[in-house]
């Protein structure tokens, strides 16, 4: 079976009207939008979503950020989706992450106490079944 991904147009992303062109960069690399929305995340959708990083400094402002507007979620397909679209994105700081990638050309440091980084992307098939069903309920 083709493997699945599962991706967020964080709130940073959404409000500066990014998430054309993130989809852009997706469609353009060859992988198929299996499925596609825009919501509103919630506390309980975001407790499970970020359940390891539970009583981490950046946990509160993280959960606070990702509440503070509207999030696209998708469901990527392809054969080795999930490291090529961690590759794609990019490293979690945008300020370093390489020029060439979603938050090296997008993306900078705001002097907040969370890295507002446009994107996430699941790390592993289990983290991606998981978020799937998280997300798509
Ligand atoms: P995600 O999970 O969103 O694709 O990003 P990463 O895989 O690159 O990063 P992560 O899971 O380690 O962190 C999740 C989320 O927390 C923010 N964060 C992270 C932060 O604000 N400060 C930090 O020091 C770290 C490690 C950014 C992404």
């Amino acid at each position: 079976m083709t493997e699945r991904t599962l991706i967020l147009v964080k709130p940073d992303g959404v409000q500066r009207g990014l998430t054309g062109e993130i989809l852009r960069r997706v469609e353009a690399k060859g992988y198929r939008i299996a499925a596609l929305q825009q919501l509103d995340a919630s506390t309980e959708k975001l407790a499970k979503h970020y359940a390891e990083h539970e009583g981490k400094s950046f946990y509160q402002p993280l959960v606070d950020f990702m509440l503070s507007g509207p999030v696209v979620a998708a469901v990527l397909e392809g054969d080795r989706v999930i490291e090529g679209f961690r590759s794609l994105a990019g490293s979690t700081e945008p300020t370093t992450a390489a020029p060439g990638t979603i938050r090296g050309d997008l993306g900078r440091d705001w002097g907040e106490k969370v890295q507002k980084n446009l994107v996430h992307g699941s790390d592993s098939v289990e983290s991606a079944e998981r978020e799937i069903d998280i997300w798509f309920s």
